[in-house]
């Protein structure tokens, strides 16, 4: 035969090695760590009941969920600003799959869980269980249902007048029909971070508390919501503007279905999130209702973002499994040197690092999930009261820092094809590279967690000790816990008298102290779980590799004047290099 024929390569054959793609399975059941830490965490009555919907759930979150997911990377939310006759029109178009996500998300009670309150304090913790499998296949869903949990929590904590109750019915909804989800806008030209004199927004008096608003809002993610809540200073008798904001409540359309004095701009062209319609917003005499005292926006405002900075935490979390998820099953499916790449030592020690990343910081996210249920049942001590404020903000930037450097590490692990966008590997680092980013970035949030030390007057931070001598005191009694109890004890008392010293200088090294923070507490409820497991060798393999790393490098490190006067002037010489 001629030699075309016996050739392995030619034009109708291209060879007979295809590589197997890294597959998810049922999510949920392909996490045993988390769902023995929801048999440690939620009572074995409730339990039973939650149970089948996680497994229910965890099968179309690998399924049909996530083909939808890819479908709305595929095909992105995209703006006609005019119509063909030159009128302004401003339609935005997202994809079928988007709007079948939000269908998805009322049916299976996304956002509801937590406020039908069947399960008492832990339904929170179902709930945002469920969310966290949801994530990673939810197109970036998970964006919109954050600030919709928010603004459905915010709305509880106020005084109910006829417009907020009807939102709050609709926000927390299990009908489709009726389901609404809620934007946030805060950020302006001016700045992000520091809202208070960044906004430039005005709002003129109608008529008792209605509003019309006069503005420019720079980001607004999920554009295609329903409704908003918003920042303005409110203008007085003589135009002239409040020194500090107002909080304010608007629908996105009128009744008539046209946009409520609102131009979109133009639509981000984004790094990632790509699935989500993020917006420039000209506010052109947009109906609002006041939904806080004047002037006491910010504040009212923070309770919205400390519920929607838990939502950036377990995207955070969850973006990392999904990424372990894949690279896990591909290490089974690739051979390297002969042999399957997890079986090479290395590649496994590499994804081991990856795994303990992604189930330390989902103790703390369950540590705080109920400390939040507890809250919404009026069953939080001061103390517990104080924490959640306290280590909100610690989860929020450890986890979106760990997610940019874990999905990075799993996209790597898939080798070549993890950079290939059609293998829907890429859009897991680039949507992680927002979480550290939206809701406070994180040296903002870093000088948050100061904010709360100070507000309490060094309260949140003795409780926070507390907490951890308590935890420390019990591990104690077994041996294998010992030596690491009394580490974390020592190291602890450390950085308390880092803090009493260094008052002054927190600031420069919020950062670092932040993060030192996160991982002694995150430390303690690893200590707490392997007492709950019985000491299980991957439990206390899990507590030797977090201890593995410099913890409080703040205090540890040589360089004792770091964050002083003196060294922060240095720095900036060395940084501006004459510039
Ligand atoms: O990015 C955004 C949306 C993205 C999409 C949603 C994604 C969700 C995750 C989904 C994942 C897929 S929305 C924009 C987010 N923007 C921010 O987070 C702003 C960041 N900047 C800050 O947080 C700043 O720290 C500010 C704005 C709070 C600082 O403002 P001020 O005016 O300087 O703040 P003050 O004066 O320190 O605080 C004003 C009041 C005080 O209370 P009172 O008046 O009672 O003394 C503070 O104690 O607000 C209170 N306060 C808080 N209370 C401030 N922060 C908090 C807090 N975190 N908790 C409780
Ligand atoms: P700046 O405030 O200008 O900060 C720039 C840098 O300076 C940051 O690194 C910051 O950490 C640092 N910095 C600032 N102040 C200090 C300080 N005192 N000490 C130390 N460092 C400091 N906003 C909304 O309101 N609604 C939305 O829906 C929304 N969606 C978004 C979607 C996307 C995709 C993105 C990327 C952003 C979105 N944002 C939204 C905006 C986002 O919340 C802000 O970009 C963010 O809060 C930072 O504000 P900024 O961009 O003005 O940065």
């Amino acid at each position: 035969s001629s030699i075309s024929t016996l050739a392995t390569f030619s034009h109708s054959q291209r060879g007979n090695f295809f590589q197997n793609e890294p597959k998810i399975s049922n999510q949920y059941e392909e996490d045993p760590f988390l769902k023995e830490q929801l048999e440690i965490d939620i009572p074995k009555e409730y339990l039973k009941d939650i149970e089948p919907d996680l497994h229910q759930f965890g099968n179309k979150v690998a399924t049909n969920i996530y083909e939808l997911s890819l479908e709305c990377e595929r095909n992105v939310p995209r703006l006609e600003s005019f119509d063909a006759w030159g009128n302004r029109i401003d339609k935005l178009i997202v994809c079928d799959a988007w709007k079948e996500m939000k269908n998805i998300s009322a049916t299976e009670g996304l956002i509801a869980i937590p406020y039908e309150n069947k399960f008492s304090i832990y339904s929170r913790l179902y709930q945002i269980a469920k969310l966290y499998l949801f994530a990673p296949s939810s197109g970036l869903f998970s964006c919109p249902l954050a600030m919709t949990d928010g603004a459905a929590r915010t709305i509880q904590s106020i005084v109910v007048q006829s417009f907020t109750k009807e939102a709050y019915e609709r926000l927390t909804t299990r009908d489709p029909l009726k389901f609404w989800t809620s934007g946030q806008w805060m950020t302006e030209r001016k700045g992000g971070s520091d809202v208070s004199a960044g906004t430039e927004t005005e709002a003129y008096l109608q008529s008792d508390d209605n509003y019309k608003l006069y503005g420019f809002k720079w980001f607004s993610s999920a554009t295609d919501s329903d409704m908003t809540v918003t920042l303005a200073r409110v203008m007085d008798e003589n135009s002239q503007p409040s020194k500090d904001l107002t909080m304010f409540f608007a629908r996105i359309r009128r009744n008539d279905g046209k946009l409520n004095g609102i131009e979109i701009q133009r639509l981000k062209n984004k790094l990632g999130t790509r699935q989500l319609p993020t917006a420039e917003l000209l506010l052109d005499g947009m109906d609002a209702f006041r939904m806080s005292e004047i002037g006491k926006g910010v504040s009212r405002m923070s309770s919205m973002l400390n519920v929607t900075r838990i939502h950036n935490s377990l995207n955070a979390i969850a973006f990392m499994r999904r990424s372990i998820n894949f690279a896990r099953d591909f290490a089974t499916k690739r051979k390297a040197f002969g042999k399957l790449i997890i079986d090479h030592d290395l590649h496994c020690y590499t994804l081991g690092n990856m795994e303990v990343e992604c189930r330390a910081s989902l103790l703390t996210l369950f540590y705080v999930a109920k400390l939040l249920g507890k809250m919404e049942c009026n069953q939080a001590s001061k103390e517990e009261l104080e924490m959640l404020r306290f280590i909100t903000p610690l989860l929020k930037i450890y986890t979106a820092k760990q997610s940019i450097a874990v999905t990075s590490e799993g996209l790597e692990a898939i080798g070549g094809q993890g950079y290939i966008e059609d293998t829907g590997i890429p859009n897991l680092l680039r949507d992680s590279q927002v979480l550290s980013i939206w809701e406070g970035t994180t040296n903002i949030l870093s000088l948050d967690a100061l904010r709360s030390i100070k507000k309490s007057q060094g309260g949140s931070l003795k409780i926070f000790f507390k907490t951890i001598f308590k935890t420390c005191e019990q591990a104690k009694k077994y041996e294998p816990l010992k030596q690491k109890s009394d580490l974390l004890i020592d190291l602890s008392k450390k950085i308390i008298q880092f803090v009493e010293v260094n008052e002054n200088e927190l600031v420069t090294g919020a950062r670092e102290f932040s993060f030192g923070l996160y991982r002694l507490f995150t430390a303690s409820l690893i200590l707490e779980r392997c007492m709950k497991t019985n000491l299980k060798d991957t439990d206390l393999y899990l507590l030797e590799k977090w201890f593995n790393q410099d913890m409080i490098p703040i205090v540890t490190s040589s360089e004792k004047d770091f964050f002083s006067t003196k060294t922060s002037e240095l720095n900036k010489k060395f940084f501006m290099n004459g510039h």
